[in-house]
């Protein structure tokens, strides 16, 4: 039977057009004919065993690749289940672009009792991601897949949403994709770009903040920091973007006060790529000597910052343009190793169990493996400070959104996005029990990816939080699964160990399988 050309080939084929080869999704009677042409088009349909989790393996897709991540749902419920995962790539600036099918065209928002049907969900989206479009023709939906390519090129990259009416995804299609021209990206001012690097190849005490928008300057920014002797600290967004076994790296530390003090003490302060939210600075703030930001969007330019100069351009070239207006170098060298070991003084007085659980893990998982955590103490205590990483796009973690469940999806995505890379998941018990129906997707996969799970008997962080407002353990103390037999049932590995030695060597083993193996890791 040969495939009819609809408006399911013409979402399709743009998608192939733009290289996309995977998407995570779930199936439904609306979107079936978009499913319909997957194959002819050679791209993967990976399901994972809820929407939110497809969301977040797309998100980590994105992270660990740079491309955009894609997901596939039915009208409705699959819809809503995947826009926290929306949120997520929004508020971490990854590009995802989220198609779904949408009631017949002419029933939208008439309340007819139909399948699926909710009130407004395209307005609903449309307040989460950067655009959400109901298309109303075929060529439309072709059209708008490019767009959506078009918008994560040339600015900071955020996800959007197409609807796709079902009417219109069983429309004749006779178009060819367009594909998309890829946006260029704001140049800064080389007058700018000149009094900035006089002011800090003029500094005697130059420091550098990188966030997400810098993971893909590594080699200049690295420079850089050379040619002025200036420790950078990261946010966890741009964790590993200089080497953190680096003598100048100081760790993704930029929420802790001794990275602050020593913001405050710089004469020159060069920050690229963040918004220095309040989820990076918990509490804190970042002022300077004289303050130069650099950033792709002209809104993040003075944001929580006010900016002495900004430079409004791509962090790649705009830093390689300050290292090649730089009239001569200083010398801080010495000062990155002091705040380094400051930084690790101060992280540790929170890390507990954490810092030694994250050793033990790093030292199994090869240098260009990625981790993924989520909103759990081992990962913002532990991972973050003790998990040394030596490029970008190798730690997946949500710190803006926080949202629970992320680990175990973003450890599927990262896994499909880099095939051969060992990929292992290292969250809380909280955490794994929001999305633990992932294992079984790992299963499906037999990706070999170690997922270890602290387990601490429920919501520790917020039993603390209570503890610290004067409330009593309230909704937080909760009875944990035997995670190994969950495990078991589920047709992945499942081992249960309390020494850190002994998880190292698990985590070696889980490597070489031939699927998932959980780890459960009692600190309790
Ligand atoms: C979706 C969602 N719901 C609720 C929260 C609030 N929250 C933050 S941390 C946390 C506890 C997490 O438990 P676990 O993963 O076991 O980590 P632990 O704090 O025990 O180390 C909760 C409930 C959240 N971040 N996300
Ligand atoms: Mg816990």
């Amino acid at each position: 039977m040969t495939n009819p050309r609809n408006g399911g080939a013409a979402v399709v084929e743009t998608l192939a057009a733009h290289g996309v080869d995977t998407i995570f999704g779930i199936p439904g009677t609306h979107n079936l004919e978009i499913y319909r042409h997957f194959p002819a088009a050679r791209i993967r349909a990976v399901t994972p065993r809820h929407e939110q989790g497809a969301g977040y393996a797309a998100e980590a897709l994105a992270r660990v690749t740079g491309r955009p991540g894609v997901v596939v749902t039915t009208s409705g419920p699959g819809l809503t289940n995947v826009m926290t995962a929306a949120s997520t790539a929004y508020a971490e600036s990854q590009p995802m672009l989220v198609l779904s099918s949408g009631l017949p065209t002419g029933a939208d928002g008439r309340d007819l009792g139909q399948l699926h049907e909710a009130k407004n969900p395209l307005g609903a989206m449309d307040q989460l991601v950067r655009w959400s479009r109901r298309v109303r023709t075929a060529d439309e939906a072709a059209e708008a897949v490019t767009e959506a390519f078009e918008s994560f090129s040339g600015g900071r990259p955020r996800p959007v949403h197409i609807e796709i009416p079902f009417d219109v995804l069983e429309q004749q299609w006779s178009g060819r994709p367009r594909v998309a021209t890829k946006a260029v990206a704001p140049q800064a001012d080389p007058e700018a770009v000149r009094r900035a690097a006089e002011v800090l190849s003029a500094a005697r005490r130059p420091m550098i903040i990188a966030g997400g928008g810098a993971v893909d300057a590594q080699a200049e920014l690295t420079s850089l920091a050379e040619a002025l002797g200036a420790p950078v600290v990261t946010t966890v967004n741009g964790k590993g973007v200089v080497d953190e076994a680096h003598p100048l790296s100081a760790g993704a530390s930029i929420r802790l006060r001794a990275a602050q003090k020593a913001a405050a003490d710089s004469d020159a302060l060069l920050v690229v790529g963040t918004e220095l939210g309040d989820s990076d600075l918990w509490e804190g703030q970042i002022r300077g000597g004289t303050v130069i930001r650099c950033d792709i969007d002209a809104a993040q330019l003075n944001k929580n910052c006010p900016a002495d100069h900004a430079l409004l351009g791509d962090a790649a070239t705009t830093l390689a343009a300050l290292l090649a207006a730089l009239p001569g170098g200083s010398g801080g060298v010495e000062r990155a190793a002091p705040l380094r070991a400051a930084c690790l003084r101060e992280a540790a007085k929170d890390a507990g169990p954490y810092a030694e659980i994250n050793a033990a893990v790093r030292a199994a998982l090869p240098d260009d493996g990625v981790l993924t955590g989520d909103s759990s103490q081992v990962t913002y205590f532990g991972s973050v400070h003790f998990f040394d990483v030596p490029a970008p796009r190798r730690f997946c973690y949500s710190p803006g959104f926080a949202t629970l469940g992320y680990g175990l999806p973003a450890g599927v995505g990262a896994a499909i996005g880099l095939p051969g890379t060992p990929v292992a998941v290292l969250v809380g018990d909280g955490a794994l029990m929001f999305s633990v129906q992932e294992l079984m997707t790992l299963t499906e996969l037999r990706l070999p990816v170690p997922v270890i799970v602290v387990n601490n008997g429920g919501y520790q962080e917020i039993r603390d939080q209570e503890a610290a407002r004067g409330i009593p353990p309230i909704g937080v103390e909760l009875r944990t699964p035997d995670f190994a037999a969950l495990a078991g049932a589920m047709g992945a590995r499942g081992v249960r160990t309390t020494s850190t030695t002994e998880l190292t060597e698990l985590v070696g083993g889980a490597l070489r399988a031939d699927g998932p193996t959980l780890i459960h890791f009692d600190i309790r």
